[in-house]
C-alpha cells in the first residue's frame, strides 16, 4: 500500500512525500500537528498541512538559520529563538561555548513535547542549563526586551494564520529593537520563486532598520521549490562571519564555500530585491 502526503502550496503547485505510518495526529490549542514516518526522509513533522522538518534534510535548514548570524556576531552570549519548538535550532545554538543563555519563545507546548518524543537526533537540547523555554507569544516578549540579544533566530512556520504577524513590519521593528547594536537576526523567509513580493517587502523593512540586511538561500528538498531562504538582519555585515571559526561539532551542510555562495542570488531575484 502506498500513502502519499501532498502539500498544496498554491492551487497550481503541489509536492508529495510517501508515508509509511502516522505516528501522531492531533489538534493542539493552536494547530493541526502530525508526525509521520516517511519512506525516504525518516520522520517528518507537519503543521497545518505544511512540512516543517524531516529527519533527513532538516540539518541544512537549522545550520543555515543559526550559524550565519552566530558566526557574523563572533562571540554571541544571549540568543533568542522565536518559534523553534522542535529544538533543531537550539541544538545548533548550544554548540557555541560563548553562549550563556538561549531562550526559545514557542507558543505551542505540544510542538516541544512531541519533538522531544520523536526527534531523538536533536539530542535533547532542553537539558542544557543554558536553555530556557518560554511558552508564550513572541511579540510581547520582544516588546519587553529592547537591546538584549546578540542573536535572534526567527524559526517559524509559513506566513499563514497565526504566523502571518511574524512576517510583518511591526515584527521586524520589534526584533531589530531587541538586538544589541552589533547583533544579528536571521528569519525563515520563504521561497524566492513563489514569495517574491513578500520577501521584497521584508527586505525593504529590514533596510530601514539595519545597515546590512541580505537574503540567503539553502537547498532543502522537502520544502516547496526544493529550498528556502532567510533574511539576515543586522548592522554587522554577514561577511564578518566568514572569518569566524565554526563552533565545535560536525557540520552536515554549512562550510565556508556554502556560507558564501548562499548569498549569491539568481539574477531575476537579485534584480527584484537589490535593483
Ligand atoms: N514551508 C515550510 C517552512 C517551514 C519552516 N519552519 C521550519 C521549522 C523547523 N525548525
Amino acid at each position: 500500500m502506498s500513502i502519499w502526503f501532498t502539500e498544496e502550496l498554491h492551487p497550481y503547485y503541489r509536492k508529495g512525500i510517501r508515508i509509511k505510518k502516522i505516528l501522531a495526529d492531533e489538534q493542539t490549542q493552536f494547530q493541526h500537528l502530525q508526525i509521520v514516518e516517511t519512506e525516504f526522509f525518516g520522520k517528518a513533522m507537519i503543521l497545518d498541512g505544511i512540512i516543517q522538518l524531516t529527519e533527513r534534510d532538516n540539518i541544512g535548514y537549522h545550520e543555515m538559520i543559526v550559524h550565519v548570524p552566530m558566526l557574523a556576531v563572533g562571540n554571541p552570549k544571549r540568543v533568542l529563538i522565536i518559534g523553534g519548538g522542535d529544538g533543531g535550532s537550539l541544538q545548533q545554538v548550544l554548540r557555541y561555548p560563548s553562549v550563556e543563555q538561549a531562550l526559545v519563545c514557542e507558543l505551542d507546548q505540544r510542538v516541544v513535547d512531541l519533538s522531544r518524543e520523536h526527534f531523538a537526533s536533536f539530542g535533547n537540547p532542553w537539558a542544557d542549563p543554558r536553555a530556557t523555554l518560554l511558552v508564550r507569544d513572541a511579540f510581547g516578549f520582544l516588546e519587553e526586551n529592547p537591546g538584549q540579544f546578540d542573536v535572534i533566530i526567527s524559526d517559524t512556520t509559513d506566513p499563514i494564520g497565526m504566523a502571518e504577524r511574524l512576517f510583518s513590519d511591526e515584527f521586524y521593528k520589534l526584533m531589530a529593537r531587541a538586538l544589541t547594536p552589533s547583533g544579528a537576526a536571521s528569519t525563515q523567509c520563504e521561497q524566492p520563486f513563489f514569495d517574491t513580493e513578500l520577501i521584497k517587502a521584508i527586505y525593504r523593512s529590514a533596510k530601514t532598520l539595519t545597515t546590512n540586511p541580505a537574503y540567503y538561500y539553502a537547498n532543502i528538498p522537502t520544502y516547496p521549490g526544493g529550498g528556502i531562504g532567510f533574511m539576515y538582519v543586522s548592522n554587522t555585515p554577514w561577511q564578518n562571519g566568514l572569518q569566524t571559526p565554526m563552533p565545535p561539532g560536525v557540520n552536515n551542510y554549512i562550510n565556508p564555500e556554502i556560507h558564501k555562495a548562499a548569498f549569491a542570488l539568481p539574477e531575476f531575484f537579485r534584480r527584484e530585491l537589490y535593483g
